[in-house]
């Protein structure tokens, strides 16, 4: 029996063909390709047909290599973006990319009409222009979504196109700022407010219902599960964590750092820290906050290259190892949101110190902001919450930066536990798993499956002392001393 993952990330997207079974669960990637928003004359744009036709291709090349029947498929991706649909169902116009800058006067159109704090008490969600509401905001007043009829999430446009049925799941649904998290529902409240019309808002469903029987392409027949289909409710499910209070780190374009909780936190101190409280599967709740994480490199990569002075990641995590006093900025900026010249918008930040052009040096500096920004945030996470983490679980491919993996044990005082890397596509195939009845259980027996199936990476706050412990030990008792750098 084989499960299928799509997984669409912030620079590509893949298809995946996931087997369950004897409490361990294994992937196979047997399709990627590029989910990148293209620069057009209106604005940062994504060509979503372009995408599905790439997860359908990913579907067929997946029950071709299943060999056995599939018995679902599930979607996540990145959170916030959608797609407006006309009143016969057609797609109105690309989606717009969250990073597009429309999001600034939408933002300031959403304040005139409800203030930060009230609607952080009623959705909880972080203050970030991202966020859907502001895209919405600027839909009404250009005048796009009067020519709509629905607004759909990115994955459940997908899954739209897959079934005909059109739903909003809801952990995904929370990353709108329109859903409260106390009902669990749209806040029509909020909704009528801003001129948003109702009628666009489809039925909304929890991860781990089936959204509808697939009826085009290779998997026709298939049922299509709704999984947690924001990529960083995936994530989640397969972080190891072991105990309330223990952190998760979702490492790769953005670092989204938290803890799981069965209600919201909608305090006064939670909005003083920005905290974001979106929804989780099983009912949780994920309180965390948006660092900028690897896009900063990302798009600093990007800038040297166009220059002429290709550098490598692994490199320049292996240059940065020794370099020494970096100087530090705040990695939640929003100065950094938006595509562009990275090491110069960094450099600004640091008042223009020259250290930063080298790249070796930025790239400690940029390294250590992010250590910082956990940092603070593990500690408001704990002021506000009341829990102690017993560990940080670092999932995603950020995980495979050893380095800040180092450099967040010994900044936030707490070990680091790195993997697995496909945190989401796992996390997206248990939920699907569970659902069909493969296996069952809460999210701690899903977590074992995944601590079950995957190594992990362990990095300890204070790591010289406790190699010559575990170097002690493990002279004592032949065990391998090697899970430490
Ligand atoms: C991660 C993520 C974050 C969300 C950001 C924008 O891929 O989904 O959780 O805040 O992308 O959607």
């Amino acid at each position: 029996m084989a499960v299928i993952a799509v997984d669409l990330g912030a620079t590509s997207g893949r298809v995946v063909l996931a087997t369950v079974a004897d409490g361990s669960v294994a992937l196979t990637e047997v399709h990627r390709f590029s989910t990148a928003a293209r620069q057009t004359d209106d604005g940062l744009r994504l060509d979503i047909e372009g995408v599905f036709a790439e997860v359908q291709r990913g579907i067929t090349a997946a029950v071709e290599a299943a060999g056995t029947p599939v018995t679902s498929v599930g979607i996540d991706c990145w959170a916030v973006d959608y797609g407006l649909l006309d009143a016969d169902g057609a797609l109105l116009d690309e989606p717009y990319n969250y990073r597009d800058p429309r999001t600034a006067a939408g933002l300031a159109a959403v304040r005139e009409r409800i203030g930060h704090d009230e609607l952080y008490a009623r959705v909880g969600i972080q203050d970030n222009a991202i966020n859907t509401i502001n895209q919405l905001m600027h839909d009404v007043t250009s005048g796009r979504l009067a020519r709509a009829a629905r607004f759909l999430m990115l994955p459940d446009l997908i899954g739209y196109w897959l079934t005909g049925r059109a739903v909003a799941e809801r952990t995904n649904a929370s990353s709108t700022s329109l859903l409260s998290p106390v009902t669990r529902d749209w806040d029509w409240d909020v909704i009528d407010r801003l001129g948003l019309l109702r009628g666009v808002f489809p039925e909304l469903v929890d991860p781990g219902e089936v959204v509808g029987t697939i009826t085009v392409g290779a998997a026709a027949g298939v049922p299509l599960v709704a999984v947690g289909s924001h990529d960083t409710a995936s994530a989640v499910v397969a972080a190891p964590l072991l105990r309330t209070g223990d952190v998760y780190l979702s490492s790769g374009t953005w670092s989204l750092i938290g803890m799981e909780l069965d209600a919201p936190v909608l305090s006064e101190a939670a909005s003083a820290a920005n905290l974001t409280n979106e929804g989780g599967v099983d009912g949780t709740v994920r309180l965390l906050k948006n660092v900028m994480g690897m896009w900063i490199l990302s798009e600093a990569l990007r800038t040297w290259e166009a220059e002429g002075s290709p550098e490598e990641l692994t490199d320049l995590i292996a240059r940065a190892a020794d370099v020494a006093d970096a100087p530090r900025f705040d990695a939640t900026s929003p100065a950094l949101l938006a595509p562009g010249d990275m090491p110069a918008r960094v450099k600004s930040l640091v008042g223009g110190d020259p250290r930063l052009d080298d790249p070796a040096m930025f790239t400690r500096s940029v390294l250590e902001s992010l250590a910082d920004a956990y940092r603070d945030t593990v500690d408001e996470l704990v002021a506000i919450t009341g829990h102690r983490p017993g560990r940080i679980a670092v999932v995603g491919g950020g995980c495979l930066n050893w380095l800040l993996c180092r450099l967040t044990a010994e900044r936030t005082g707490v070990a680091v536990t790195a993997g697995p890397v496909e945190a989401t596509a796992i996390g997206n195939v248990l939920v699907q798993a569970r659902a069909t009845g493969l296996i069952t259980g809460t999210l701690d027996d899903l977590r074992r499956i995944v601590m079950n199936s995957f190594p992990l990476t362990h990095y300890l706050p204070r790591p010289t002392e406790e190699l010559a412990v575990i170097t002690a030990l493990s002279n004592e008792f032949g065990a391998d001393p090697a899970f430490t750098r």
